[in-house]
C-alpha cells in the first residue's frame, strides 16, 4: 500500500527553501538562521550548546515535512498501527542518529566545518535522554528505530520524566548518584501538543447505578484528576520517508484544580496540588529487575497506559471507525508487566466509558494486546498489594476480580478439582498480604506472549509460565531480541562501516544479513590488515578518553576485555574480578608468566539501593587502584571502571572491545543485547549457554566463541541437590587463594570488613553459582590468552564474528513481531518533490 500526502503546496516547500534544502549555503544559512531566531544567539555569543540547538533544528526542519506527512496517513482507517507501550526508551542522542538516518551527515559535516565549528564536537555535548535503566528501554529504542526504518506505521508510549536515570560518579571508588536534569538546557527534539492533553483519575470510590435500558452498570467516583500532557519526538526511519512518533506524557494539574482552590482563598493547597500531580511523571525508578512496589510506581504505570490508550481510542474514532474494530487497526504490545494496567483500563474504558457489552470488551482488548515478558528473575515478577492497588485504582481492582473470576470458571472446567493449579493462574496471589500478580494479568488480556530469546522463551514455558503454557499454549512464542545495526555499527563505527562499505557495497545495514559476504574476506591477509588497524585506532581513542576520564593509562596494544551493563549479581561481575585477581595472583607468584597483556574495562550503574551490587563497584575499583600501581604486573594487567556508563558510553566502548564478557549463571538473562553489540564490531564473547548467547554462538560457530559453564540443566540439577559453595573453595587452590586474597583486605588497605558481605554470601549462599563456574571460567579465559597470542587468526574470528550477526538486526526481530504477533505491514510514505 502506498499512501501519497495531498497536503497544501503551501505546507511543501521548495527544495532549496531554508528550512529544507540540502545545499551547502543553503545549511549554513538554515544553521545561522536558527541560531538567531530560535535560539535567539549571535555567533560571537554562542556556546557548543547553543550551536547544537541550532544544528538540531536544523535538522528537525528538515524531517517535519516527511513526520507529518506519515502522522498524517494515520488517520486513515485502513491503515494499521502498532502501539509500543514500555515504561522505557533509552533513546540515547538524537542527532548524530538523525544525520545517518536522513543521510545528510556528509553535507551538515562540510557546512559546519566551513562554519568553522566541529560537528562531532556539536554531537558529543548533547545531553542522552536516559529515560531508561538498561536492556529494556534500550530495546524499546532499538525497535522503533526499526519499526520506522521497515515503515510500519508506529507509535511509542511512554513517560516524560523530567529526571531520567541519574548520572553516576564514583568517588573514593564508590559509586554516588547525580540527578539527571537532562531537560536543563531544553530539548530541541521534542513538539508539546497540548491540545491532545488527556484526563487521568485516581482513588475514590465505584457506585453501581442503572442505566437507560436498565442495565446494571458501575460508575467510578474518583478522587482526585492529573492532566497527560502528550510530548512528541520523532523517530526517523533509515532512508525512509517514514517519521514515526515517540509520544511521552508529562503530569500535570488540571487549572481548574488550582482555580477551584484558589477561589477558596486556599492558594498554598492550589499550588501543592500542582506540585503533587506533576511528582509522577518528575523521576524515573532506578531499579533494574527488582520491583519496590511504591505507590507512585504503580500511579506511573497508571498514568501513562490510561494517557496511551485514551489517545488509542481517540484516534480510532476520528479514523471513522467504532470501538467494535480497534484490534484491527490498533495492534498493543506491553514492554513486560509494567504497562500491564492496561488489560484493566482498556476493560474499563470499554464496558464503563464507551458502554460495550463485557464479552465484546473482553474479545477486544484480549485481541489488541500482547505481552513480552523479559525476565524469570522472581524478584522482578510485578506484584501489587490488593489493598495499595484498591485504594489508587477501585474499579480496576473490581474490573480485575471480575475477569478472574470469569478466568478461574474456565479453568476449573478443564482441571476439575485441581486446586493448586487454580491458585497458580489467579490474577490474584492469596497467601499472606494479598496481591495482583501482574504476569498473570499480561497473560489472561493477550492474544500473544512471547520471551526474547529462544532458550528463554523455553525456561518460560517450562517454569514461570508453565501453567499459563498448558492452558494457553497458541499464545506463546518467541521472538529473540535484536539492535539497530544504524546506531550501533553505523554511528558508532565509522571507521568499521566505511571499511565493510569498500568491501560489499552498501545496503548491507538495511540487510544485515549481507554481512556474510564478508566471510570470504576473513582469509584475505590484506582485508584482516585493514581490519586490524581499524580496532587499533578505535582502542587508542578509547584509551584517551580513559585517560581524560580517570587518569589511568591504558596500553591500546593489550587485549581490550569488556564488560558494560547493569551491575547486577546474577551478571556476575564479582566472577570477572575473580579472574583479574586470578592472574595478579599468578603474576606475583611468577612474575615471568607468559601471557597477552589485557586492558580490563567495566562500566555500568548500580541501583542506588542495592548494597551488593554497589559494593561489587567498589571491589572493582579497589582491586584496580592495586593492581593498576603494582610495578609487577601493571604492564600486563590493567584495570578501569569507567563512571556514568550510558548509550552515548557505549557508542565508544562497542567498537573498540576485542572480548566481551556474557558471563551470567545459565538460565538467568533472558537475551542480553549488548552481547550483540559487541560481536556486531567484531569482539569475540566469553559467554555461558544463556539469552541469546546460546544462538550467538549457533551463528558465528561454536569455534569462533569461547564458552564456558554449567548449563542450565546442570544448574537446576546441582541446585536441587544441594549446592555447597564451601567445597568449592576448600577443593581449588587457586580459588581458595584469590578469596582469600580479597578477604585479608590486599585490596581495600588491610580492612577485612569491606569485602566481607561480598565473600561471605560467596562462601555460604553463593545464588548465582560463581564457586561452581570459576574454574571453568578461568580456564575458557587462559584459551582465550592463547587465542588473542595467535593474531591472525584472532583477526580472522573477529570479522567472522561481525559478518554472522545478520539475525541480530532489530529489523529482523520487526519482521518477526509483525508476522507472527501484529499482522502489521509496511505503509511507504509518498512526498512531494
Ligand atoms: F525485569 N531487562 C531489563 F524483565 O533491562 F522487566 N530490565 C528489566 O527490568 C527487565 C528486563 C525485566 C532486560 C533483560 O535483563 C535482558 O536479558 C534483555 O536482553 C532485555 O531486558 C531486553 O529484552
Amino acid at each position: 500500500m502506498t499512501v501519497s500526502t495531498n497536503l497544501p503546496s503551501f505546507h511543501t516547500p521548495g527544495v532549496e527553501d531554508d528550512r529544507t534544502g540540502l545545499g551547502i549555503e543553503t545549511l549554513k544559512r538554515a544553521f545561522f538562521d536558527n541560531l538567531y531566531y530560535v535560539q535567539g544567539k549571535l555567533p560571537n555569543r554562542a556556546s557548543t550548546v547553543d550551536y547544537y540547538m541550532a544544528l538540531a533544528y536544523t535538522v528537525r526542519d528538515r524531517l517535519l515535512q516527511r513526520w507529518l506527512a506519515t502522522e498524517d496517513i494515520l488517520t486513515r482507517p485502513e491503515v494499521r498501527i502498532v502501539g509500543y507501550l514500555s515504561a522505557e526508551f533509552l533513546m540515547g542522542p538524537h542527532l548524530g542518529n538523525n544525520l545517518i538516518n536522513l543521510d545528510i551527515y556528509a553535507p551538515v559535516k562540510q557546512a559546519i566545518e566551513e562554519s568553522g565549528l566541529n560537528l562531532q564536537e556539536l554531537i558529543d555535548i548533547e545531553e542522552e535522554p536516559g529515560l531508561g535503566n538498561g536492556g529494556l528501554g534500550r530495546l524499546a529504542a532499538c525497535y522503533l528505530d526499526s519499526l520506522a526504518s521497515l515503515q510500519i506505521p508506529a507509535i511509542g508510549y511512554g513517560i516524560r520524566y523530567e529526571f531520567g536515570i541519574f548520572d553516576q560518579e564514583i568517588v573514593d571508588g564508590w559509586q554516588v548518584e547525580i540527578t539527571d536534569k537532562w531537560l536543563k538546557y531544553g530539548n530541541p527534539w521534542e513538539v508539546a501538543r497540548p491540545e491532545e492533553a488527556v484526563e487521568i483519575k485516581f482513588g475514590g470510590y465505584t457506585q453501581p447505578y442503572t442505566d437507560d435500558q436498565g442495565r446494571y452498570r458501575v460508575r467510578w467516583v474518583p478522587g482526585s484528576t492529573v492532566m497527560g500532557i502528550p510530548y512528541d519526538t520523532p523517530i526517523t526511519g533509515y532512508n525512509v520517508n517514514t517519521v514515526n512518533t515517540l509520544r511521552l506524557w508529562k503530569a500535570e494539574a488540571p487549572e481548574s484544580f488550582d482555580f477551584t482552590a484558589f477561589n477558596q482563598g486556599d492558594y498554598w493547597g492550589a499550588v501543592n496540588d500542582k506540585v503533587v500531580s506533576e511528582t509522577i511523571s518528575k523521576v524515573l525508578y532506578p531499579n533494574d529487575e527488582q520491583i519496590q512496589g511504591k505507590q507512585l510506581r504503580l500511579q506511573q504505570q497508571f498514568f501513562f497506559v490510561s494517557c496511551s490508550l485514551q489517545d488509542v481510542i481517540r484516534r480510532q474514532l476520528e479514523s471513522g471507525r467504532t470501538l467494535d474494530t480497534l484490534h484491527e487497526k490498533f495492534s498493543l504490545q506491553m514492554n513486560d508487566t509494567h504497562p500491564s494496567v492496561a488489560v484493566a483500563e482498556l476493560m474499563r474504558l470499554l464496558v464503563d466509558e464507551h458502554m460495550l457489552e463485557w464479552d465484546h470488551a473482553w474479545d477486544i482488548t484480549t485481541r489488541t494486546l500482547a505481552y513480552t515478558n523479559h525476565t524469570l528473575l522472581p524478584e522482578a515478577l510485578e506484584k501489587w498489594s490488593v489493598s495499595l492497588f484498591g485504594s489508587l485504582l477501585p474499579r480496576h481492582l473490581e474490573i480485575i476480580f471480575e475477569i478472574n473470576s470469569r478466568f478461574l470458571d474456565q479453568v476449573r472446567l478443564r482441571y476439575p478439582g485441581d486446586e493448586a493449579r487454580l491458585g497458580q493462574l489467579s490474577l490474584i496471589d492469596e497467601g499472606g498480604d494479598r496481591s495482583v500478580r501482574m504476569a498473570n494479568l499480561a497473560c489472561v488480556g493477550s492474544h500473544a506472549i512471547n520471551g526474547v530469546a529462544a532458550l528463554h522463551s523455553e525456561l518460560l514455558k517450562k517454569t514461570v509460565l508453565h501453567d499459563f503454557y498448558e492452558l494457553m499454549p497458541e499464545k506463546f512464542c518467541n521472538v529473540t531480541n535484536g539492535v539497530t545495526p544504524r546506531r550501533w555499527l553505523a554511528l558508532s563505527n565509522p571507521r568499521l562501516t566505511a571499511l565493510i562499505d569498500r568491501r560489499i557495497g552498501n545496503g548491507w545495514l538495511t540487510h544485515l544479513d549481507r554481512l556474510r559476504e564478508l566471510e570470504s574476506a576473513a582469509d584475505d591477509a590484506g582485508f584482516r590488515h585493514e581490519w586490524r588497524m581499524v580496532k587499533r585506532d578505535i582502542k587508542a581513542d578509547l584509551a584517551d578518553h580513559i585517560a581524560n576520564r580517570t587518569g589511568i593509562s591504558v596500553n591500546p596494544d593489550t587485549l581490550f576485555d569488556i564488560q558494560v551493563k547493569r551491575i547486577h549479581e546474577y551478571k556476575r561481575q564479582h566472577l570477572n574480578v575473580l579472574h583479574i585477581v586470578t592472574l595478579y595472583h599468578r603474576l606475583k607468584q611468577n612474575p615471568n608468566q607468559d601471557m597477552a597483556g589485557r586492558t580490563f574495562i567495566f562500566g555500568g550503574k548500580a541501583a542506588p539501593g542495592y548494597d551488593m551490587a554497589k559494593r561489587i563497584i567498589k571491589l572493582i575499583t579497589s582491586v584496580g587502584d592495586v593492581v593498576n600501581k603494582d610495578p609487577d604486573v601493571s604492564d600486563r594487567l590493567r584495570v578501569v571502571f569507567l563512571p556514568d556508563y550510558n548509550v552515548t558510553f557505549g557508542q565508544r566502548v562497542y567498537p573498540a572491545a576485542e572480548l566481551s564478557e556474557q558471563i551470567s549463571l545459565a538460565g538467568l538473562e533472558a537475551s542480553g543485547t549488548g552481547n550483540m553489540k559487541f560481536s556486531m564490531n567484531g569482539a569475540l564473547t566469553i559467554g555461558t549457554l544463556d539469552g541469546a548467547n546460546v544462538e550467538i554462538r549457533e551463528e558465528v560457530g561454536a569455534e569462533n566463541f569461547f564458552l564456558f559453564g554449567m548449563k542450565t540443566e546442570e544448574v537446576t540439577a546441582l541446585r536441587s541437590q544441594g549446592y555447597n559453595p564451601m567445597s568449592y573453595y576448600h577443593s581449588n587452590e587457586t580459588l581458595k587463594a584469590v578469596i582469600d586474597l580479597i578477604a585479608s583486605g590486599h585490596f581495600s588497605h588491610g580492612d577485612r570488613e569491606l569485602f566481607r558481605p561480598l565473600i561471605d554470601n560467596l562462601l555460604y549462599h553463593d545464588p548465582y553459582m560463581l564457586l561452581a563456574d570459576y574454574q571453568s571460567y578461568v580456564d575458557c579465559q587462559d584459551q582465550v590468552d592463547r587465542a588473542y597470542r595467535d593474531s591472525e587468526n584472532w583477526v580472522r574470528m573477529s570479522i567472522l564474528n561481525a559478518a554472522r550477526m545478520g539475525k541480530f538486526s532489530s529489523d529482523r526481530s520487526i519482521q518477526d513481531y509483525a508476522q507472527t504477533i501484529w499482522q502489521a505491514d509496511a505503509v511507504p510514505i509518498e512526498i512531494e518533490a
